[in-house]
């Protein structure tokens, strides 16, 4: 496959941009090699600067669950640039968008739109500590919530693969009040809240975790998880940034028949254009300003073109909910790579692990082969068939992938594995 224009991409993007890319995540730092630069999305594929077409199983790090320009998502965000495209006032759009997810999610009672993920988990994070009145806070080690600097502690996604699990920059002062505890481990769970439980503002984790690779919760941990905040008075916050409307309409909550206080959402919700959101119980969410007092702001909050993106993709999971469809593909591509590999797998999101054990946790999860996942990752790209770039990603089939593809992508991968 020739890269010879996204290596000349490449180098000049590096001249102006730290490493060449606007996000780490991109930056091929687990796999190896140079990123590829693409030139546009053509529903399950993309197309890069050469001319190579990529079946995509990375869908934009998972927003694109309906595949790239969906004509309905197209049509509306056109329709809506027409109009304008910001005004720094409030649109019926954002409403509409508001009362369709508290109608999809019954836990969000109300719901703030903020510009990303990482957003939307720090102003949660700010919302738990101001409505409770309380510091501390409680996440896992390998869950990514984004960037903020009292989460960027033992954090997955892009900060393991390349290595800064905790960044430096970030103070003390801001993660001394992070407790980090192993994701799936009830007793560690049940000592912190038996030390520090009057302390505790909110426990924040990935109810299906993608940012380690795809590691599935437990039913106990996730019981304990709900009865201990719910004793001890601190708010249980579901990151569903991945999760959200890509398990089920209701997301990871609907499928565990969990009812957080607070949810965090991004991806899919803005339909590839940049939203994240978060909202809960409506006496939580009423403690933001200005309906209460806990500050949050945002000139891009609530944007017509990327709430028109968004709206039009809800309301076609809404109206065309593709999920026994995703089921179907996502449990013929575990059986037909599970033959050869660990795969672990929930709905339409998986990972592929260069791991004997099952991956329960941060510390099984390191203990994967990265770089046998880099030299699959790139077998796999010389075959037309583009992943995410990392071991500690997951994967996303998306509504245009056909039983066709899947099939593809098996025969691919049986070859790819066995020339590793
Ligand atoms: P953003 O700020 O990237 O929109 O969202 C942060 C975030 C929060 N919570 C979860 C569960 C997430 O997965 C993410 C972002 N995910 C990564 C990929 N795993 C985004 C890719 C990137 O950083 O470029």
């Amino acid at each position: 496959m020739n890269h010879s224009k996204s290596i000349q991409a490449f180098a000049k993007a590096c001249q102006f941009i730290p490493g060449g890319v606007n996000s780490p995540a991109r930056a091929f730092g687990g796999v190896g090699g140079q990123p590829i630069f693409i030139a546009r999305g053509e529903g399950a594929y993309l197309v890069d600067v050469d001319g190579n077409r990529h079946l995509d199983y990375c869908g934009s790090w998972g927003p694109l669950i309906l595949g790239h320009s969906h004509p309905r998502v197209v049509e509306a965000v056109n329709r809506a640039m027409a109009n304008g495209a910001s005004f720094g006032a409030p649109t019926e759009l954002e409403t509409q968008v508001a009362e369709l997810i508290t109608k999809l999610m019954p836990s969000i009672e109300m719901v703030r739109m903020v510009s990303s993920g990482t957003e939307a988990a720090m102003s949660a994070i700010r919302l738990a500590r101001g409505y409770t009145g309380r510091d501390v806070i409680i996440k896992f080690a390998g869950c990514y919530h984004g960037h903020v600097d009292s989460l960027l502690v033992s954090a997955g996604s892009s900060a393991t693969t390349l290595g800064v699990p905790t960044s430096p920059g970030v103070p003390k002062g801001c993660t001394q009040d992070t407790l980090v505890l192993r994701y799936n481990d009830v007793a560690g769970l049940q000592e912190a809240f038996k030390a520090k439980g009057d302390t505790i503002a909110a426990v924040i984790l990935e109810p299906v975790v993608g940012n380690m690779g795809l590691v599935v919760p437990t039913k106990e941990f996730l019981a304990e998880l709900r009865r201990l905040t719910q004793h001890h008075g601190a708010l249980l916050i579901y990151d569903e940034v991945m999760t959200g409307f890509r398990l089920a309409l209701g997301g990871a909550q609907q499928l565990q028949n969990v009812k957080p206080d607070l949810t965090v959402l991004g991806k899919i919700v803005g339909g590839g254009l940049p939203v994240g959101a978060y909202g809960g119980r409506a006496d939580i969410m009423k403690k933001i300003m200005p309906a209460g007092p806990v500050f949050q702001a945002g000139t891009l909050s609530g944007n017509p073109l990327a709430m028109a993106a968004g709206l039009a993709t809800l309301e076609e999971l809404r109206d065309r909910p593709p999920y026994a469809h995703l089921e179907k593909l996502g449990a013929m591509l575990e059986a037909g790579l599970g033959v050869h590999q660990r795969v672990q797998r929930v709905g339409s999101m998986w990972t592929l692990f260069f791991n004997a054990e099952p991956v329960v946790d941060y510390d099984s999860a390191k203990k994967s082969d990265a770089a046998k996942f880099g030299r699959f990752f790139w077998a796999m790209m010389e075959r037309g068939f583009y992943l995410p770039c990392s071991q500690f990603e997951a994967a996303f089939v998306m509504a245009v992938h056909t039983e066709e593809h899947i099939r593809q992508t098996i025969a691919a991968a049986r070859e790819a594995l066995a020339m590793l």
